[in-house]
């Protein structure tokens, strides 16, 4: 979709691209947050410019903080599959454990802290789609490694972690909480619909509390539910005793708040095998844009099968589609 942007505008980038020093291009990509128009039509703009003022601002902050540990980029991990949730979490909580459990991928587990010291992807099953789940080291109040700002940047959603095995588990976890938010990454229940800071992201996120197993974890659940209760969806988990482990499967997904789109050719069947997935509540003009950039504009009508029609109901551009509906697409 075309946007038209002020003039005020294009002069700001001028004054980005002329800018010699990070602090005065930062000023001026402010300066264009402030006067890009903000709908739905300027929505990739915004995110551009978002992820463009977030990733000066962390690098800003990082060189104030001296020599880097890992130069920014350095664990890029391409995203796959229907959104990508990152593990946050105090040492020793059971992390790795819970990514070795949902994935094929093979963690170092060991009965000590700071195990985790970089990374590592596994992709998750659920249903008939995949989530891609990054492990992470752990976060303590005067541990944190600053990869874990670029990696929460291009999430969708965090699970974060409480173990009920430890009496100071409660303050472990709200010291992560604490933590993000130092970096600029507010763990929330829901997104916010408002303007926030670009510089900053929020992510939707999910309370696990492990080691239910542990023999005190009844009383620490007690303890942990008054910070705790309300703030975020949770699940409690064992690992030892394969015990909420389905639960989790299914609360990883809801957390991303996607939907599964299935697509068809005119007289051929669905293709089942794959679902596209796109954020609940879009319109069938915005799924098509999600398949490909091209199918936005050019989109004519599409026929639905699923909630809310009847078979191969012929809709328009503006119809919201359901989990699991099936879209022959007109361009
Ligand atoms: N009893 C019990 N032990 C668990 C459970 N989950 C993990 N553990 C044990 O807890 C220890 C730490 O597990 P990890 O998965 O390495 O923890 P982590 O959070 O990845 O640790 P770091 O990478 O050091 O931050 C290991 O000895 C696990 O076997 C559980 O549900 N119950
Ligand atoms: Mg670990």
């Amino acid at each position: 979709m075309a946007v038209n942007l002020p003039p005020q505008y294009h002069d700001a980038e001028a004054r980005y691209k002329k800018g010699k020093t990070a602090e005065e291009k930062l000023t001026a990509l402010r300066e264009m947050w402030v006067i890009l128009p903000k709908h739905k039509a300027s929505e990739k703009v915004q995110a551009d410019l978002k992820t463009r003022i977030s990733e000066l601002s962390d690098q800003i902050e990082q060189e104030k903080l001296g020599p880097k540990k890992a130069a920014p980029g350095t664990y890029k991990i391409p995203r796959q599959g229907a959104g990508t949730v990152v593990f946050l979490g105090p040492p020793n909580a059971g992390k790795s454990t819970l990514l070795a459990k949902l994935t094929k991928a093979t963690p170092a587990i060991a009965p000590y802290p700071f195990t985790t010291r970089e990374p590592i992807p596994g992709m998750m099953d659920y249903a008939d789609v995949r989530v891609q789940l990054i492990d992470l080291p752990p976060i303590s109040a005067d541990h944190y490694e600053s990869f874990v700002t670029d990696i929460t940047r291009a999430a969708d959603a965090a699970v974060l972690f409480l173990d009920l095995g430890d009496d100071d588990g409660p303050a472990n976890t709200q010291a992560v909480i604490d933590r993000m938010k130092l970096a600029r990454r507010e763990l929330v229940a829901e997104r916010p619909t408002t303007d926030d800071d670009p510089a900053t992201y929020s992510l939707p996120t999910l309370l696990v509390r492990t080691r239910s197993d542990d023999e005190a974890a009844d009383i620490r659940l007690e303890i942990a539910n008054e910070s705790f209760a309300d703030r975020f969806p949770a699940v409690s988990v064992s690992a030892e005793r394969d015990a909420g482990i389905t639960e989790l499967r299914q609360a990883i997904y809801d957390r991303l708040g996607v939907m599964r789109i299935y697509t068809k050719q005119p007289g051929k069947p669905a293709d089942k095998g794959s679902p596209f997935t796109c954020p609940i509540g879009s319109t069938v003009q915005e799924f098509a844009g999600s398949v490909h950039q091209d199918f936005e504009e050019g989109l004519k009508s599409a026929r639905v099968w699923g909630t809310g029609v009847f078979d191969g109901q012929t809709v328009g551009r503006e119809h919201v589609l359901h989990d699991q509906d099936v879209v022959e697409l007109h361009l």
